[in-house]
């Protein structure tokens, strides 16, 4: 994500980044070809002016150009701008206690992603230990309903549909009497979208609206249309009103122009990005981790936060001990794969480990080679796991032999293991993270 956008400006800081000393020259240098990249990344052209102008501002001021480090800080400063035309802080949602019930409208074009994102939202708010019940109120295309139904089975979430219902506000009713009996506390509510803006789905929605008297109505919109978004937004807002928006196919945004003019131009914070079609890939937005992803810096907050999910600090930093003196083993190996799968794609953590952000992509990953390298560590012996060297001829036979793959393959691996453990030490020399050690650890053994 943002591919193009972070190849453009971590090349502008890198120029400047190495210099001990720099002039104003320089700096409007790198300026302008910031504005460059901004620009062809369809950011709002305000937004650009705004940005530039505070950015010269500040980086020509004394602290910079007699600061010890003047490229650190100037970087520090266009991350802090970033920061601040992305929406400051990061926006949860406010709902109301679980004993009252709370509601959150779904609104937005056509094909924006609203039924996934409304499933992505009550997995979210159902793993917070809220109760969800989702509502499809977009009764235009029969598809819609059903489309919700398979959704809500996916991430175990009720769904309230009437079949051939035509009346929104209707269904909403029936949907709250029903919430009430079944101890839901929070509804999700899918709506009708068109193509384009018209003024019957806006009326629809308005009425809506006063019927539900909704806690949130979130705009979901498509990051890929850039600056339409932002157009559809503002609309939205000044017809039925919005109290934030998440912006989907954020995974494929390689430019990140409506994720950087949107709070500018609407007024209103961004709350929540899609990250992919899986109902696991939907983030709160984090202004400072995507600042730090725009400019190359690699995202270390959120890799550190979603290492934390799986892999407790204890078991990093035990992870780090055995990395730094070599004493990690085949059965280190199979539990980093195991724990792996549990984290979701692949991609969007190699998009956070400073270093590899933006280097890598899944492509470069042999799948199929893991699988094999799975099948074979679970062929052997927790002792022999415990230590390859005893792993002679006799044993590799009766390895391939049980995984099914042959002498050479389990030769391979040990020797790609051997290799590892080495390039593991090295790394732990660069690296004192724990957990992005831990990180880096997890995905080696992927790399072709
Ligand atoms: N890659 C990616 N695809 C998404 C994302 N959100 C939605 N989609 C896809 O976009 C398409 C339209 O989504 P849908 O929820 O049906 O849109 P709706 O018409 O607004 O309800 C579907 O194919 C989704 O799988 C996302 O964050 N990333
Ligand atoms: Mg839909």
């Amino acid at each position: 994500m943002l591919d193009k956008l972070t190849q453009k400006i971590s090349d502008a800081l890198r120029t400047i980044s190495g210099k001990s000393a720099i002039t104003e020259k320089n700096i409007n240098d790198a300026v302008e070809t910031i504005k460059m990249a901004l620009l062809e990344a369809d950011v709002n052209l305000r937004v650009v002016r705004r940005f530039v102008n505070a950015t010269i501002d500040e980086a020509k001021g004394e602290k910079v150009l007699r600061s010890v480090n003047p490229g650190q800080q100037f970087i520090k400063i266009v991350h802090d701008k970033l920061v601040f035309f992305l929406g400051d802080t990061k926006q949860d949602l406010h709902l109301k206690g679980p004993d009252t019930l709370s509601c959150i409208l779904m609104l937005g074009l056509q094909g924006s992603g609203k039924t996934t994102s409304s499933a992505k939202l009550a997995l979210r708010l159902k793993k917070e230990g809220r109760h969800p019940l989702l509502v499809a109120c977009d009764l235009v295309r029969p598809a819609a309903i059903e489309q919700l139904v398979i959704l809500g089975n996916q991430v175990e979430v009720p769904v309230y549909q009437k079949t051939g219902a035509t009346d929104s506000v209707k269904v909403y009713k029936e949907a709250v009497n029903w919430a009430r009996q079944n101890l839901i506390d929070t509804l999700i509510i899918d709506t009708t979208g068109r193509l384009q803006i018209d003024e019957p789905m806006m009326a629809e929605l308005s009425r809506l609206k006063q019927a539900a008297a909704p806690d949130e109505l979130l705009l979901v919109a498509d990051s890929m249309t850039g600056q339409s978004a932002v157009d559809i937004a503002k609309v939205f807002d000044e017809k039925v009103g919005l109290t934030g928006v998440v912006l989907t196919k954020f995974d494929s945004d390689t430019r990140g122009g409506a994720a950087l003019s949107l709070k500018t131009i609407t007024g209103k914070p961004l709350k929540f990005v899609g990250t992919g079609e899986k109902p696991e890939d939907f983030e709160l937005f984090h202004p400072d981790r995507i600042a730090g992803r725009i400019l190359g810096m690699g995202d270390v907050v959120s890799l550190v936060e979603k290492a934390q999910a799986v892999i407790n600090q204890k078991e990093a930093e035990a992870l780090q001990k055995k990395m730094e003196k070599e004493t990690f083993t085949l059965d280190d190996w199979l539990n980093q794969l195991r724990s792996m799968k549990k984290m979701g794609s692949l991609q969007s953590m190699l998009d956070m480990i400073p270093g590899i952000a933006g280097k890598v992509s899944e492509e470069d990953i042999n799948k199929e080679d893991f699988k094999g390298q799975e099948a074979i560590l679970t062929s052997m012996t927790r002792k022999e796991r415990l230590n390859h060297l005893i792993i002679g001829p006799s044993r590799r036979s009766r390895i391939a032999r049980g995984s099914g793959t042959s002498v050479a393959e389990v030769a391979r691996l040990i020797k790609k293991f051997e290799k590892m453990r080495t390039m593991m030490k090295k790394m732990t020399k660069l690296n004192r993270n724990p957990a992005s050690q831990a990180m880096m650890a997890r995905i080696q053994p992927w790399f072709k």
